[in-house]
């Protein structure tokens, strides 16, 4: 038994929770601490996070681990990528975090692309081209506040921060701003002039599976607190469920499944090809000096938000069953078109796509999820197939983890239509990352390969044999539809 607990905060864009990790038996054990909503709200037309709830949060889980008698523990925090907090000279937040679905950047990719190639920006960096990149952000972000800063900290470095500290630019999460430079593992000091951010206003560039410090815990004396280490764990939430996912040998893929579907591989050499750029693929900067090279697709954001809309509150689960009564694939929707971002309303605006597109409406919530699941496993066999075009490396299986690796009727549509098998857990693979980086980093566990050994004999994985069906049609006709859409844009 360990002396030491091992707490994972995981805190994604739709909810957050606190997951404690133990050894027994040579076996992961994991329990739920505390569990927590998650999102931005819109206030006088800006979308932002309500970081303190975040911090509260935490405290709240904390204090609960050590009600529960567990009074030692390491934590590691992960959060979604790119968004950061203004930190003044002071060591106080500036303001609220802006959300990267707001619309201030919606045409600062055009806009910068006056000063610098986008080529150029791909062949320093690495990272596909997504209007809420960091660079962005920043670009637009106003100028007084940015001569105040002294330091820009990332969400889950913020965090870090707020219980130690002590600060710094963990690099995983780093990568996702397009400021580092993939060849000279640095800040690139050309873009951060483009965008008039001094270098010194990031903190250090660590690697993780670090030692932050130490919780403060007289900073929060309304709390009771356990002893605890926080350690930097590959704090982009992507990248800690890339380390969760128990894939072995070579030739699979991965698909993180919730807000967003990140579907890649993990590799060692970062591709910038012309076809990489195109099909903005991006090489994100993964635990180890490994890459993820991969594709954002718009993912369960879309359920998430249809599910906010409609009048009637139905679970996940019901909308799958109600999805699985319809018949499928009667619409062709490129659901990466940016449109679906952050629409008013995701329902008129997936009706409006139809009209527009002379397709067939759908109604009813059976018909919405169907629409969406369907094209998102479209979407995913696609760019199983891009990936072993562009890598030229054959992938014969797909892991999917996290939350969406719950539907599984969607697992079994996306080996169906993919023609692969597909292995689905764990649901909670950016908790099983963000642990076994803990475990990696106090010498419990060797090293990756040991962590997802360990991964594999602890979890039941469950197995998607695909079913023949005429996958090249259903894709083929995807294809044709989005790019005549394409063209007549
Ligand atoms: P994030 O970390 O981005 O907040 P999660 O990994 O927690 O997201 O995944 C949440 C998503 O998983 C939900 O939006 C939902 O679409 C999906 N999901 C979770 N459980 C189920 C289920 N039982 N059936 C279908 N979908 C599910
Ligand atoms: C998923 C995620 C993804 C990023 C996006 C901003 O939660 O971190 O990897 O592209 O959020």
């Amino acid at each position: 038994v360990d002396s030491v607990s091992y707490i994972a905060v995981d805190i994604g864009a739709s909810s957050g929770r606190l997951i404690l990790g133990e050894i027994n038996n040579g076996k992961l054990e994991m329990q739920e601490i505390s569990r927590f909503a998650n999102g931005f709200t819109n206030q006088n037309g800006t979308s932002f996070w309500d970081v303190d709830h975040l911090l509260n949060q935490i405290l709240l889980g904390l204090q609960k681990a050590k009600s529960m008698g567990y009074e030692h523990c390491t934590v590691g925090i992960d959060t979604w990528a790119v968004d950061y907090v203004l930190v003044g000279s002071n060591g106080k937040r500036l303001r609220e975090a802006v959300s990267y679905r707001d619309a201030r950047t919606k045409q600062t990719i055009q806009k910068m692309e006056k000063f610098i190639p986008k080529k150029t920006i791909y062949e320093k960096t690495g990272i596909q081209f997504q209007p809420f990149n960091t660079i962005y952000q920043l670009y637009e972000e106003d100028k007084k506040l940015l001569d105040e800063t002294d330091k820009i900290l990332l969400i889950p470095d913020y965090l870090g921060y707020c219980l130690t500290g002590v600060a710094v630019t963990e690099e995983t999460n780093g990568s996702t701003t397009q400021l580092l430079n993939i060849h000279k593992h640095d800040f690139d000091e050309e873009l951060l002039g483009l965008i008039g951010v001094k270098k010194s206003q990031f903190a250090k560039l660590t690697e993780p599976g670090t030692i932050l410090g130490l919780l403060k815990k007289d900073w929060f004396p309304e709390f009771d607190l356990p002893d605890a280490e926080i350690v930097t764990v590959a704090t982009h939430d992507t990248a800690s469920a890339v380390v969760g996912t128990p894939g072995e040998g070579e030739n699979w893929a991965y698909l993180s499944s919730g807000t967003w579907s990140l579907l890649g591989i993990e590799t060692d050499i970062p591709v910038v090809s012309r076809q990489a750029l195109e099909e903005n693929y991006t090489n994100e900067w993964g635990a180890f000096k490994t890459i993820r090279f991969l594709k954002n697709i718009m993912g369960m954001w879309l359920i998430q938000e249809v599910r906010r809309i409609l009048p009637k509150n139905y679970t996940f689960p019901e909308f799958v069953e109600e999805a699985k009564k319809v018949s499928g694939f009667k619409q062709v929707v490129n659901f990466n078109d940016e449109r679906f971002l952050n629409p008013e309303n995701m329902v008129e605006e997936i009706q409006q796509y139809c009209r527009e597109t002379n397709q067939v409406v759908p109604e009813s919530a059976g018909e919405l999820a169907n629409c969406i699941y369907n094209n998102l496993a479209i979407l995913y066999s696609i760019a199983l197939d891009e990936l072993e075009q562009i890598t030229g490396n054959k992938i014969d299986r797909l892991h999917i983890v996290g939350g969406g690796s719950n539907n599984e009727w969607l697992n079994q549509l996306t080996a169906d239509l993919s023609g692969r098998n597909v292995y689905a857990g764990p649901g909670e693979a950016t908790a099983v990352g963000n642990l076994l980086m803990q475990m990696i980093a106090t010498g419990r566990l060797k090293d990756l390969k040991e962590a997802r050994a360990l991964v594999r004999e602890s979890i039941d994985l469950k197995m998607y044999r695909p079913k023949v069906i005429d996958r090249k049609t259903i894709v083929l006709k995807y294809k044709k539809a989005v790019n005549s859409m394409m063209a007549a844009k």
